[in-house]
């Protein structure tokens, strides 16, 4: 092949690797773009289960009487209440059997259960899917309404702020338990928060008869913000852009060659 025809040769093909190069970093610098922009909003909220301590109220170092039950002065590991303890609900026909494991707390009156389960708020409008059974006593004891509440503030429950709440409208049988849900978005101030679950008793009495309320295996998970202000880049995404950076490197050696 005669020199020139060569070096024209040559030069098409630097040509074509410049232009093919050109293309991908102008690619890249767009996909570093975005990224960029997703990664400068804050953490990337990963979808999946939060950690609740005792979340089915097991904990027997909370038994501290032969009636199986703790009292307002004794709370179980990760929970606090005003009236109530946990429970064998088979003992004494307390609420049948419990729906996950042996044991279930309980709220008496109008009454709080409460667990701060930590700074797991990362993004605005994350979201938050709580769920709980809630049971009735089976021994002629009423079942008061109630709500679930989810709430953020720091470690001191009294200045803690609800943003998201439930009154659900379905009443468990004497004896039965059934599954309630809250779902909420966490707003701007809360992120950076303690996040707390809140398991409500919300009337006193019924008749002249003093309210319970049954709960167990709270279930916590949270799922990243949607919207169309908001972006989660896939592992697609990322993919390519781990391969256009080996391939751009790749034709700028070749190029120096
Ligand atoms: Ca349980």
């Amino acid at each position: 092949m005669p020199q020139a025809t060569r070096t024209f040769h040559l030069t098409l093909q630097h040509y074509a690797q410049m232009k093919m190069g050109s293309a991908m970093i102008a690619k890249l610098l767009r996909l570093s773009i975005v990224i960029g922009v997703v990664t400068g909003a804050g953490p990337i909220v990963q979808a999946g289960a939060i950690a609740i301590i005792d979340p089915s109220f097991e904990d027997v170092n909370a038994v501290t009487n032969a009636g199986q039950q703790w009292t307002s002065t004794n709370a179980t590991t990760g929970w606090v209440t005003g009236n109530g303890g946990t429970q064998d609900p088979t003992s004494n026909n307390f609420g049948g059997t419990a729906p996950d494991g042996s044991r279930v707390a309980f709220t008496q009156g109008k009454n709080l259960l409460i667990q701060d389960v930590g700074k797991v708020i990362l993004a605005p409008q994350q979201q938050f899917e709580l769920a709980v059974y809630v049971g009735a006593r089976n021994d002629g004891t009423p079942f008061g309404s109630y709500q679930l509440k989810l709430a953020y503030g720091t470690t001191d429950f009294s200045t803690t702020t609800v943003f998201a709440t439930v009154i659900p409208n379905q009443t468990p049988d004497p004896g039965k338990y059934i599954l309630v849900t809250l779902h909420g978005l966490a707003p701007t101030a809360a992120v950076g928060k303690e996040l707390w679950v809140e398991l409500e008793g919300s009337v006193q009495t019924v008749g002249q008869k003093l309210t319970s309320n049954l709960w167990d295996n709270v279930r916590l998970n949270t799922f990243p913000p949607s919207g169309p202000n908001v972006a989660v880049p896939e592992p697609g995404t990322l993919a390519i852009v781990a391969f256009g950076s080996v391939l751009a490197v790749s034709l700028r050696l070749r190029r120096r060659r």
